[in-house]
């Protein structure tokens, strides 16, 4: 069988997400490659040695570029924070390789512009690790949702909530600060809901923002502080925090309906709850990641004493990608849909395919993320396109 070797940069909590993805696929999906988990790099030598070791890298490199240059290498693997997609990126296209970046794609729209270019002009398979898109009750939606069964789409509203931030001896980790994260959760969660409205929806035409601050001045963070949404305090100096601590868009769309997205870290009690809710002519659906594996449907043409929401349990093999998994009524889990992601991944590589969301679909989650910031600077709506 044809192989494909990868190169991972970053080795924390995405590393480890895309490298479970690469080691369980060939055992759950019949590729049309191997991928071959061929080298890892990070900057810490001894952190990537024990990760390397743990997750079955053959090899580890602490120079990315050392990593993009080598000819055996097919695919890179981007699991780093957003400031270093874009340079990445744009070398790894560069040199002929195929992209697998973590989201959210870049800083702004420009060099989100400048990736996807470089992607075109050099004919390499390019992918943005939005992996909710392959939960397969939201996979299910985007079915049900292309068969009708909404009929025309009124509203979308999504939360994306969590809490880990709400203590104010939490330190200004990367993600809090605007040259390594360029936003908040504007960024970092609402580029995960807006993907799912424009597969689900469609594009999104205008757009206002609000973004606060609730807390502006943290301790300082020690060096290693990164991966699984843990820091730790480096003493007692304090940094201003850069980016908003949380961001509420409204929306309208090319289709005529209208939307709102919260997107927070300081919904207390709330850990990572991504919900989302859309009501149509002909029906509603309701999803929430705390029940991945359900999805809330309402047909408004059921009989009228029977109608109610339902639970459509997305667990049978007639659900999206779930004929991979267990006999009916076995749940999935968050890294199944990684595994979802690099099974179609190599699908494309290998020509079989096309795959969603690309770098183009990256950037048009960028100009509504960004469109969104320059809102909440300005107090205006701003048109998308
Ligand atoms: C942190 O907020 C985070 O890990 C996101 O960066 C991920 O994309 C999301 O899946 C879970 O929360």
């Amino acid at each position: 069988m044809k192989t494909l070797n990868i190169g991972i940069i970053g080795y924390k909590f995405m590393g480890k997400a895309h490298s479970n993805a690469w080691k369980k696929v060939p055992l759950f999906f019949d590729v049309p490659a191997h991928p071959v988990l061929k080298v890892a790099c990070g900057r810490n030598e001894s952190q990537l040695k024990t990760f390397a070791h743990k997750w079955g890298w053959e090899q580890t490199e602490t120079d990315w570029k050392k990593v993009i240059n080598r000819s055996d290498i097919d695919i890179i693997d981007i699991a780093l924070p957003q400031h270093m997609h874009h340079e990445i990126a744009m070398a790894a296209a560069a040199a002929g390789k195929h992209i697998f970046c973590e989201k959210p794609m870049a800083m702004s729209v420009k060099q989100a512009e400048e990736m996807l270019q470089v992607c075109t002009d050099n004919n390499v398979t390019h992918y943005l690790n939005h992996n909710y898109r392959r939960v397969p009750a939201i996979a299910l939606a985007k079915q049900m949702i292309s068969e009708g069964a909404l009929g025309k789409i009124f509203h979308w509203r999504a939360a994306y909530q969590q809490d880990w931030i709400v203590d104010p001896a939490f330190p200004l980790s990367w993600q809090l600060q605007k040259e390594t994260a360029q936003a908040g959760p504007q960024w970092d969660l609402n580029s995960h809901c807006v993907d799912l409205a424009h597969f689900l929806v469609g594009p999104i035409s205008t757009v206002t923002c609000l973004t606060t601050n609730f807390i502006r001045e943290r301790p300082l963070a020690s060096e290693d502080s990164v991966g699984n949404l843990k820091a730790t305090a480096k003493g007692t100096a304090t940094g201003p925090v850069t980016v908003e601590d949380a961001a509420l868009m409204m929306v309208q769309f090319d289709n005529g309906a209208i939307g709102s997205f919260e997107a927070t870290r300081f919904a207390t009690g709330r850990k990572n709850k991504l919900s989302f809710e859309i009501s149509g002519s002909k029906g509603s659906i309701a999803f929430d990641l705390e029940r991945m594996n359900e999805l809330q449907y309402y047909n408004a043409e059921d009989p009228e004493h029977a109608r109610g929401f339902r639970t459509i349990l997305a667990t049978e093999s007639v659900h999206p990608y779930m004929d991979h998994w267990w006999p009916p009524g076995h749940i999935i889990g968050y890294e199944h849909s990684f595994i979802h992601a690099a099974a179609d991944f190599l699908k494309a590589v290998t020509g079989q395919q096309a795959i969603a969301p690309d770098f183009n679909d990256g950037l048009k989650i960028m100009r509504v993320l960004e469109a969104g910031l320059l809102s909440a600077q300005n107090g205006q709506k701003i048109i998308v396109h």
